[in-house]
């Protein structure tokens, strides 16, 4: 008898938000567990990668961090899903949420996809308009704070429950289609998300 060695599933997400947001701190709170007290150096090349049990499955997660606006578009195209990090001390920082949003959706040409809009520096002031917002983008809303490990976790979580979800809607999907539903002068319908695409 065989037995079949199953290596987990690696999984690329990606850290999107304007410059001081507190993506590399949220990142290294993931990952290694420690707020950086340090400014962060990107020029040091080194992968940041967890290995984690979500729902029952191991996953390794590769978490990517964009700096300045270097290799966007291959990012954006590299991600099974993104975190889209704002600080809830920087209304600039809150208004280019959008535009990250529909740059991804461009890029990668679908009608939604797996993001979370994260509100980070939450130890740092209440700030709630960030939720609307995630609605209105049909995203994930979490609050978090990178300084004091408060949700950093259930961001990627949630982040690869969204990827799953929507890998299995697709396949189901397909399998409909290679059965013939929808077929026949009927309309297929597809849905993501709470937005339907017709
Ligand atoms: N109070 C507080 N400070 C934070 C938090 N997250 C990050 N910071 C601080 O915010 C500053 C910027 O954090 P970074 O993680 O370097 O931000 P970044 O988005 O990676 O910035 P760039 O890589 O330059 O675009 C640092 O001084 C962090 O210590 C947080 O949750 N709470
Ligand atoms: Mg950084």
């Amino acid at each position: 008898m065989t037995s079949r060695v199953q290596f987990p599933r690696e999984c690329q997400l990606v850290v999107f938000g304007v410059g001081g947001v507190g993506k590399s701190a949220l990142k290294l709170q993931f990952v290694q567990n420690h707020f950086m007290t340090t400014e962060y150096d990107p020029t040091v090349d080194e992968a940041y990668i967890k290995q984690c049990i979500i729902d029952d499955e191991v996953v390794r997660l590769n978490v990517n961090e964009e700096y300045g606006n270097m290799y966007r578009e291959r990012l954006m195209r590299m991600g099974e899903g993104f975190l889209i990090v704002y600080s809830i001390t920087s209304r600039a920082s809150f208004g280019e949420i959008s535009s990250f949003h529909q740059q991804i959706l461009r890029v990668r040409d679908q009608a939604a996809f797996p993001v979370i809009v994260v509100a980070n520096k939450c130890d740092l002031e209440r700030e709630r308009q960030g939720r609307k917002l995630a609605k209105r983008l049909g995203c994930i809303f979490i609050e978090a704070s990178a300084k004091e490990h408060t949700n950093v976790d259930e961001v990627f979580t949630n982040l690869v429950r969204e990827i799953r979800r929507l890998n299995k809607e697709q396949a189901s999907e397909r399998q409909a289609m290679a059965s013939g539903v929808g077929s026949g002068g009927q309309d297929v319908t597809r849905r993501w998300s709470g937005c339907v695409v017709l």
